[in-house]
């Protein structure tokens, strides 16, 4: 990207100190992250280009952002935390906007770095899974009494039969012409059909209750500190109501992942029952006397729902001609899926061992 026009950019928020240099960052496979650098003791900031054809209201996301770290800082503080370390801070432009957007329809959006921080692909040691139970844990009780309204950023996030709807008209259309060589995958897909939309009718009939929740909790959304202790959540652009099993399921994904989430070499790929306990027990230990028994009772399936809508996401991404997620091969999406596939067949074969360690981490 033009360096003068990033500049130019960063010239319309309200940051400390003065711009040294601007360097590209980040692994997202959504939006655009560059870290920009000050001079001196000035802290650096995140500078992000959100994806508008992803996210169609940029401003109603921002809202949602302010609202919630607004939020949190208020719960930081009464508990004599660190507010600008504990939580993002979101930076204004001078006109106060949460965002600059630019002549060509591009919104940017700016956070300070938070200095020291250090973040994950998954986790090393059951240690460090509590660590990050428990700070999904405290985020989710510290929203506990959030009330106002937020926008629904990503229609039907974590919806599977708003997925299955999309995900036929995918088929029906075959943009790549991708369909007819993927006959093996789509059965995964289909086979689980039912068995997926009956775990969701139960959040439709308010069986498991909605919440504000974070929505992408995998282990690189969370910065730790040297210490292995959460510093705080980012990437907040999916806060919103759901279920807060899917922040359980979103994270298990990535936890206890023994290889990569788009790992080529399969037999890497296996769920840690050893990360799934350390995370279990972290959350459990902030969120154990606030769950409902229905939320208890489904909270090791969350894993499953949410690695099997991976599974369907990347693979009708690959369907559709990979147009959502950044890719970085031709097959990354096919290889992405198989992946995730691995790893949803290691959760149904670990699945009683699952629910096992939920039910004594839940002290029932
Ligand atoms: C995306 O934004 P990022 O890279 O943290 C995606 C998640 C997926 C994840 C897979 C808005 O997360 O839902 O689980 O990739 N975010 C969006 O790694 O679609
Ligand atoms: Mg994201």
């Amino acid at each position: 990207m033009n360096e003068e026009l990033l500049k130019e950019i960063v010239s319309h928020f309200a940051i400390e100190g003065e711009l040294e240099r601007i360097e590209t960052m980040g692994a997202g496979f959504i939006n655009d992250t560059l870290k920009v650098c000050t001079k001196g003791e000035a802290p650096d900031y995140i500078m992000q280009r959100k994806n508008h054809s992803i996210f169609p209201d940029v401003p109603a996301m921002m809202d949602n952002i302010v609202a919630v770290t607004t939020h949190l800082k208020a719960k930081v503080e009464a508990a004599g935390g660190d507010p600008m370390r504990e939580v993002l801070t979101v930076t204004f432009t001078h006109e106060g906007k949460p965002y600059w957007k630019t002549e060509t329809g591009d919104f940017w959006t700016m956070c300070p770095f938070i200095a020291g921080s250090v973040t994950y692909e998954r986790a090393d040691t059951p240690a460090l899974a509590y660590k990050g139970g428990e700070g999904i844990g405290k985020f989710q009780s510290q929203l506990s009494d959030f009330e106002q309204p937020l926008a629904e950023t990503i229609k039907g996030f974590h919806n599977i039969r708003w997925r299955f709807q999309q995900w036929d008209e995918a088929l029906k259309r075959d943009a790549a012409g991708r369909v007819a060589s993927l006959t093996t995958e789509i059965g995964w897909i289909e086979s689980r059909r039912e068995e997926m939309l009956s775990f969701w009718a139960l959040v439709e009939n308010g069986t498991i209750p909605t919440k504000v929740t974070h929505n992408d909790t995998k282990i690189s959304n969370i910065l730790f500190d040297k210490d292995g202790e959460v510093l705080c959540v980012i990437d907040l652009d999916t806060v919103m109501s759901s279920t807060s099993l899917n922040d359980f399921g979103d994270a298990i994904r990535s936890y206890t992942n023994t290889g990569a989430e788009d790992d080529s070499d399969l037999s890497k790929v296996s769920m840690s029952l050893e990360m799934f306990k350390g995370y279990a027990e972290g959350y459990l230990s902030q969120r154990r006397s606030t769950l409902t028994q229905s939320e208890l009772d489904w909270l090791a399936f969350s894993a499953r729902y949410i690695t099997y809508e991976q599974v369907l996401r990347f693979l009708m991404d690959y369907i559709d001609g990979d147009t959502y997620y950044r890719i970085t091969s031709p097959d990354h999406n096919l290889v992405r899926t198989h992946a995730q596939y691995k790893l949803l067949q290691s959760m149904e074969e670990q699945y009683e061992a699952m629910c096992e360690v939920v039910l004594n981490a839940a002290g029932k």
